[in-house]
């Protein structure tokens, strides 16, 4: 009986180099601060995971290499050729044979098993220090609120926390929960994915030592706007949180010129979906929009926050984000360009 080998060493190399040129094009693929990537944490415990993954990747890729040389080799040398009509000698029986690799194997999970478990205890007993910032994150159908409970701070999307170092110890504590569907909290450069389940409160820390803009994405399938339920996590000097936090406490701005906005947001049906703190607008259906101005983007880090995406938002969500959970309000001309007006002065 012929062989007819369809394994061609050739074709194994190449779909290895496309798979390892898709691997680096996408880790690289932005600029150095908006990559959201595994390959440069940037705190702890993203450090401990990155470390982790690189000594498993290194064990699993020595394995790779030993299986893949010996099979080439064997399938190169022993390439049966046109007269091969036998089966070649078959072994059986060989004890030490069998012991090596029945132990190797053993002992290599084992290895990578307690160097695993060590890195997930570490990480989860992690001990709240009196130092740390405790913030709630709820997941929504597409966006996310961030509520700092000691500090008196409900805001959405952008969520600021002071940076750490080791002589001032301040990681950030978070209580994950969700108001919907099942979400996924990742920002690769600052820890790994803890997911928001109803009725399931999880938690993580972060300690980031380098004060930047680290972004994320919500990372389990939640329905139509997964995609664009974006995270942005600011990580700021203690001046600047200092400063943030003190500008998010304050009531809501009143400016008399913007009175007629505010009454179409009172009389339209915005407030029983949205907080304005100060207001009579109490609705905790969409975001807090008492310092809507304090952040960069709108609607989860879809768009940049400026007058025009807001107005071309209030219009029409669908336009930026379609089955986002706000309806189009069917406002006239001169309400959206009250309404607006009005939006614009909520520092
Ligand atoms: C039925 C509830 C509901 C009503 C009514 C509603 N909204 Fe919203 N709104 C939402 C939800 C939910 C979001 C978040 C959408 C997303 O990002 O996926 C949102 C987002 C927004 C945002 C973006 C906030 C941010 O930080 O991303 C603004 C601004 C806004 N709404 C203004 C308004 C105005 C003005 C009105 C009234 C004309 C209004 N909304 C009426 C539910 C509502
Ligand atoms: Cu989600």
């Amino acid at each position: 009986m012929q062989h007819q080998p369809s394994f061609s060493p050739i074709r194994c190399a190449l779909a290895l180099a496309v798979f390892l040129f898709a691997a680096a094009s996408s880790a690289f693929a932005d600029g150095p601060q908006a990559t959201p990537s595994i390959f440069a944490p940037a705190a702890s415990p993203a450090h401990e995971i990155y470390s982790l993954s690189l000594f498993v990747l290194a064990i699993t890729g020595a394995i790779f290499v030993a299986v893949a040389s010996l099979l080439v080799y064997a399938v190169v040398r022993f390439r049966g050729g046109k007269e091969a009509r036998h089966e070649p000698p078959q072994i059986y029986g060989s004890m030490q044979v069998e012991l090596a690799w029945t132990v190797i194997p053993i002992i290599i999970v084992l290895v990578l098993f307690l160097t695993t478990t060590r890195v997930i205890f570490a990480v989860q007993n992690g001990a709240e220090p009196e130092s740390a910032l405790d913030v709630v994150v709820i997941g929504h159908q597409f966006w996310w609120e961030f509520r700092y409970p000691k500090l008196g701070i409900v805001t959405a999307n952008e969520l600021h926390i002071p940076v750490s170092s080791k002589l001032e110890p301040q990681p950030t504590f978070l209580r994950l929960i969700s108001a919907d569907v099942d979400h996924s909290f990742w920002v690769p450069q600052l820890s790994g994915k803890t997911d928001l389940i109803p009725n399931h409160p999880n938690q993580m820390w972060i300690e980031p030592e380098t004060p930047g803009l680290y972004l994320g994405q919500c990372a389990q399938f939640c329905g139509m706007e997964h995609a664009k339920m974006l995270i942005r996590v600011y990580v700021d000097t203690d001046q600047q949180f200092a400063a943030w936090v003190k500008e998010q406490q304050q009531p809501a701005a009143d400016v008399a010129a913007a009175a007629a906005g505010r009454q179409v947001f009172e009389t339209e049906a915005c407030m029983n979906c949205h907080t304005i703190a100060g207001t009579a607008a109490r609705g905790t259906v969409g975001p807090d929009l008492t310092h809507l101005m304090s952040r960069a983007t709108i609607a989860s880090g879809t768009v940049l926050n400026t007058p025009q995406n807001l107005h071309a938002w209030i219009q029409d969500p669908n336009n930026f984000k379609p089955g986002a959970l706000m309806p189009a309000m069917q406002l006239t001309d001169q309400q959206l360009d009250q309404v607006v007006a009005y939006l614009t002065t909520l520092h």
